[in-house]
């Protein structure tokens, strides 16, 4: 005889503390698995219940946790307990002692989907942090990139290898912008101690994120802060003044920097407007030649020396802030997608096309 594959329980919500917990139990016995364990009025089990009927109870042995159950089926059950860790462990360790098997969303996601393509945008759509992002992951959810994909497949196999190859391109060219639906564009603010940094790293995200103050070396750590342009999800960092000083705590702090500069896909240089302009400063310039190139404190009486151009920028008048954001956000995505596009936006999906286009 056939044995009964165990039931699933899958945790929908996120880990950690929240209002509400929701696990789901699925596969054939969820119903029965979970009247052993639920009390609720009038002890009717569920399976006597109308589907889809909110019921309230309590889940274990008494006192119980209290907890609000939905039969959507005999072989799939919601449960809502409290937000928190401990209630949630508790019930699924319970459930795993009577034969439940315990499942990471991620798994139960593959397993409800035939479609590869449409498994992973499920996934990434739970990770992505902005309504845009969320957007292109949701065309590609309802099938955009298996649509370019056969398309790609039906011009190769009919021996259409330029229009393949062109479509190919199209999509690869795509793919920067597809991995950070997901991942935040890295965004670095860099420039010598005191010009404005942390003032401005504030400024673009709306709250005060870096210490400000008037002697330079404030910054010493990187200090980061997520925020949103033009609906891409964007990390922006601050960092430690960059200058060759005597001091231990703050050369750390400079070669953190450097280390974090190498690693931006946008550098921001900022410069004080109303300090004279150095030779050191240009030498920064060319060092990071293509650079977002911002001039701070505008509000100020300008410093002494002609200076390359650049925005200027006021965090005490909000001047340029603005215009900054708008700068960021261009040379992030120069050329914004039209919707319904179709994305890559996992790696599995660029081998394939990088597989693909070497065999056309
Ligand atoms: N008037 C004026 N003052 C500013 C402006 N931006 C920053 N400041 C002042 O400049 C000083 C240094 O600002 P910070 O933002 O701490 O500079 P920083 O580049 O982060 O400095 P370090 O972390 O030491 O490298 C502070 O006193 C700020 O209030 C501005 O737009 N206008
Ligand atoms: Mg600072």
């Amino acid at each position: 005889m056939l044995q009964q594959p165990p039931v699933k329980v899958v945790q929908l919500t996120s880990p950690g503390r929240g209002a509400v917990t929701t696990l789901l139990l699925e596969g054939p016995g969820a119903a029965g698995l979970l009247d052993t364990n639920f009390w609720g009025k009038g002890n009717r089990p569920l399976k006597s219940q109308p589907a889809d009927r909110l019921l309230f109870g309590h889940f274990g042995a008494e006192p119980g946790e209290e907890v609000v159950v939905r039969r959507c089926s005999d072989e799939s059950v919601e449960l809502h307990c409290h937000g928190g860790r401990a209630a949630a462990a508790m019930i699924e360790k319970v459930l795993v002692e009577q034969g439940a098997r315990v499942v990471a969303w991620q798994d139960w996601i593959v397993d409800h989907h035939q479609d590869p393509i449409t498994a992973a945008a499920h996934a990434a759509l739970a990770e992505t942090r902005t309504e845009r992002a969320a957007a292109i992951l949701l065309d590609q959810y309802h099938g955009a990139l298996r649509r370019a994909l056969d398309e790609i497949e039906k011009a190769a196999l009919g021996g259409r290898q330029q229009t393949a190859e062109k479509l190919i391109a199209e999509l690869l060219a795509r793919a920067e912008l597809g991995r950070h639906l997901v991942q935040p564009w890295r965004v670095v603010l860099a420039g010598r101690p005191n010009v404005g940094k942390s003032s401005l790293i504030n400024a673009l995200v709306g709250y005060p994120r870096a210490i400000v103050h008037h002697a330079p070396g404030t910054t010493r750590d990187v200090v980061t802060a997520c925020a949103a342009i033009d609906g891409w999800p964007v990390e922006f960092s601050d960092t430690a003044g960059l200058h060759s000083g005597d001091d231990a705590i703050e050369r750390a702090g400079v070669e953190l920097a450097e280390r974090k500069l190498l690693d931006a896909e946008l550098v921001v240089l900022v410069f004080d407007r109303s300090a004279a302009w150095f030779q050191a400063d240009r030498t920064l310039i060319e060092s990071w030649p293509e650079t977002l190139v911002v001039h701070s404190k505008c509000d100020l009486p300008p410093g002494a020396g002609s200076r390359p151009s650049g925005l200027a920028t006021s965090v005490s008048t909000g001047q340029g802030i603005e215009a900054l954001v708008c700068a960021i956000g261009d040379r992030l995505v120069p050329d914004p997608p039209p919707p319904g596009v179709a994305m890559p936006f996992a790696a599995e999906q660029l081998d394939w096309l990088t597989r693909f286009s070497r065999l056309t």
